[in-house]
């Protein structure tokens, strides 16, 4: 017998996926909102039908290149998604963004309030935005982020662009769940002074030097220039492709095809050196784990067994009387009637 996973028999309330999954993946727009907002879901039922859809959509995944876009609030994240938005599905692309801040953590409005900003995207038949759930936790968000990135790649977007606030720890996710990281920064001040952290710097494989126009283009290219310095001390992630500097302008409109450009060379420089296949394998594996993290999590708070154990064990770590590793580790053998 082989070790498979994989569940052959669909259960009762899974009986939906099979009709949506095929909606999807002839690009119904409706079902494919529908699909997310399962995914979103936290009813066990609906869980159990959100498997069985991303199970059946699985095979028609991983063709699209999956962006991140990250910067501070009023750097011109909304202005940019429009502007590049458009510039590339005039091109032929097709294009879904999503949000992984949850919309009352973000300082600005919510890409919600963001679908009238980027009024003439959100009408295009090539586009789809979706805001991220409401009071959702950063976690559950970037979870279902992924997984509403597999659902939009089945109905046939081949950009996903995923939106962060850059303030957070969320780029770090936003950077485990996409290809390449995209960083929006102001002209003139230094990270601190743009309210970026260093660590999202060195997440980016391509800065962008946002709002260079008018009376800002000589400082803009100065801040370019002062980034491309520093990121000549740090090691790229990969050797295959060093990350770069460039300026535009979301208002007026430039730079777009020259930010494609950059996208493309990456795609094939990774997809050359092999870097492009592993990093999907290695971010495939990583999300096994940390699903398999929550769900352990989420298995102990629910077990009968672990009840009484959990509240005593509580009470003893809260009062200082028990060593929290010490708790855990009985909470752990209890659950999984296990001895060391
Ligand atoms: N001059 C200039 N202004 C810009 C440019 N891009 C955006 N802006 C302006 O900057 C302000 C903030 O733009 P948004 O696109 O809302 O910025 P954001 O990063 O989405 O902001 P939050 O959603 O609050 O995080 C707006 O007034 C824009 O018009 C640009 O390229 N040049
Ligand atoms: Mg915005």
């Amino acid at each position: 017998m082989t070790a498979s996973v994989r569940r052959p028999a669909v259960s009762k309330s899974a009986d939906r996926a099979p009709a949506l999954a095929d909606r999807v993946l002839g690009g119904d727009r409706r079902a494919l909102a529908q699909a997310i907002t399962l995914v979103e879901s936290t009813r066990p039922d609906h869980r159990r039908a959100a498997d069985a859809l991303l199970e059946a959509v699985m095979p028609h995944t991983g063709a699209a290149i999956r962006l991140g876009v990250s910067g501070a609030p009023g750097v011109g994240k909304s202005t940019f998604i429009e502007c590049f938005g458009n510039s590339i599905v005039t091109r032929g692309r097709r294009l879904a963004v999503l949000a992984v801040d949850p919309s009352s953590r973000r300082s600005g409005g919510s890409i919600l309030g963001d679908k009238t900003r980027m009024e003439t995207l959100a009408r295009n038949p090539n586009a789809f935005i979706r805001p991220s759930p409401a009071g959702a936790t950063l976690g559950g968000v970037a979870r279902r982020t992924r997984e509403a990135g597999l659902l939009c790649e089945a109905a046939g977007f081949d950009v996903i662009l995923v939106e962060t606030v850059g303030v957070g720890q969320s780029e770090t996710a936003v950077a485990e769940m996409t290809d390449m990281f995209l960083l929006l920064l102001a002209p003139g001040g230094g990270d601190e002074l743009q309210g970026v952290k260093r660590g999202i710097v060195e997440l980016a494989d391509l800065l962008l030097v946002n709002k260079a126009d008018g009376a800002l283009r000589e400082q803009a290219d100065r801040t370019a220039g002062d980034y491309r310095n520093a990121l000549a001390l740090l090691r790229p992630s990969v050797a295959a492709w060093t990350p770069q500097v460039l300026t535009c302008s979301a208002l007026a409109g430039d730079g777009m095809a020259a930010i494609w450009d950059r996208i493309e060379a990456y795609r094939a420089a990774l997809r050359e050196s092999g870097d492009w296949a592993a990093r999907r394998r290695a971010q495939a594996l990583d999300w096994l784990w940390s699903e398999l993290g929550e769900g352990l999590i989420e298995a102990v708070r629910s077990a009968p067994r672990a009840r009484p154990l959990l509240e005593a064990a509580q009470a003893e770590v809260r009062d200082g009387v028990l060593p929290p590793a010490v708790a855990a580790r009985r909470i752990v053998q209890a659950v999984f009637q296990t001895e060391d």
